[in-house]
């Protein structure tokens, strides 16, 4: 038996209790989860609107987590170097049989099969201890930062983006005469842990960065903004902002994402990340279509990462965490206990991440 925050996917719900769950025999590596995080997939699935999310084979459950940073508690020998005494971040997604899936590229995986530990079919890193694989865990090798390497897995799906955006933005010549994007313009969607994630990473490319959201900032949030440079711009101020070269979507929202569309540049890229599912529809018309077409503008998804953007992900945590007064621990904001199943319920005022201390 084991303690453990559960769901019922995809209707919802949460609870901490005691739980029976039978790990395969096979599974090398014992794990103790130090620090668990929150985000908006957790609340979706929670709040029952993440309508793919569904429970393990053969419970009635799922057990939510799917970012943790984790002490090995015992491991067998393995070709991966995985030893007992490490800090690790496990990944999220397990690959099904599609040719990604098999490159170790699941987070393209073509045919839907792969399963995500604590969102599709698989139990999560929510509860006292589980096993996994060696090959499922990433080694945090800088122990003056377990509790920041929470934020691995969040940080990954923002390497992966950028990736995607180095691809699609080759289609034309996208940077400066000198090379650099110095001066072109990137707008962010959302005051999140993504979207600080997001701002951090534009900045690295010498973006101008701008975060939006409907509504103004809490001053710890512009604060953070104003150490790594970005700048908050709020849309119902009714200021336009004009000539986006990179327009981030963390909010899942159509009509604000269609509302910044018809601002952005020739050759623009927008990247699509936030899902939610119950958000209003907005209309689009020709006018947006001929806008997207005439000026070669690319709207993309963009989900998960690999591997090995857990590890570019670790490198830049270790990088902010010496940078700008060590930055990435302020974009931890609240840590609790797994009692307090109240935080998956309503956000706390201020909230970038929250973590829970197992
Ligand atoms: P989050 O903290 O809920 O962030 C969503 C942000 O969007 C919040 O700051 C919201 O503001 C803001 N927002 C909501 N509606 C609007 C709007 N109409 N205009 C402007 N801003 C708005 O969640 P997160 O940062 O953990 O994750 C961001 C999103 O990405 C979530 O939808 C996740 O499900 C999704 N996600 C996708 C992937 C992937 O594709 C990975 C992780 C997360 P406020 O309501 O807080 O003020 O791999
Ligand atoms: C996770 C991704 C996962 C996605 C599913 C995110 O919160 O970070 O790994 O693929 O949810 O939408
Ligand atoms: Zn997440």
């Amino acid at each position: 038996m084991v303690n453990a925050l559960t769901t019922n996917a995809p209707s919802g719900g949460i609870e901490f209790h005691n739980v029976q769950i039978s790990d395969p025999k096979d599974f090398e590596v014992k794990l103790k989860p130090l620090y668990t995080g929150i985000c908006g997939t957790d609340r979706g699935e929670v709040h029952g609107n993440l309508s793919f999310a569904y429970n393990h084979p053969g419970y009635n459950f799922l057990v939510l987590g799917h970012e943790a940073v984790c002490q090995v508690i015992d491991a067998q020998e393995n070709e991966y170097g995985i030893k007992t005494g490490d800090y690790v971040v496990p990944v999220v997604r397990r690959p099904g049989e599609c040719v990604n899936c098999r490159i170790g590229r699941e987070d393209n995986c073509s045919d839907g099969k792969k399963n995500e530990a604590g969102i599709t079919g698989l139990h999560g890193f929510m509860r006292d201890y589980f096993f996994d694989m060696p090959e499922n865990l990433v080694k945090v090798n800088d122990r003056s930062m377990v509790r920041e390497a929470v934020l691995t897995e969040p940080a990954k799906n923002v390497m992966k983006a950028f990736e995607v955006f180095d691809t699609v933005s080759r289609r034309s010549i996208f940077q400066n005469k000198d090379s650099t994007f110095i001066g072109k313009n990137c707008l962010i969607i959302g005051s999140g842990s993504e979207a600080f994630l997001y701002s951090m990473m534009a900045n690295e490319y010498r973006f101008n960065v701008y975060m939006t959201n409907r509504h103004s900032l809490e001053e710890s949030k512009l604060s953070i903004l104003e150490k790594t440079g970005s700048i908050f711009f709020d849309y119902t101020s009714g200021i336009p902002l004009k000539g986006i070269d990179l327009l981030i979507d963390t909010s899942g929202d159509p009509a604000t994402i269609f509302r910044f569309v018809r601002t952005m540049n020739n050759n623009g890229v927008a990247i699509l990340f936030g899902t939610k599912g119950n958000a209003p529809g907005t209309q689009v018309n020709g006018e947006d279509i001929d806008y997207i077409i005439e000026r070669n503008i690319s709207m993309v998804g963009s989900v998960d990462g690999s591997k090995k953007h857990y590890l570019d992900a670790l490198r830049y945590i270790e990088k902010w965490n010496h940078a700008h007064n060590s930055v990435i621990g302020d974009l931890i904001t609240g840590t609790y206990s797994p009692e307090n199943t109240e935080i998956f319920l309503k956000k706390p005022e201020g909230e970038i991440k929250s973590i829970i201390k197992w």
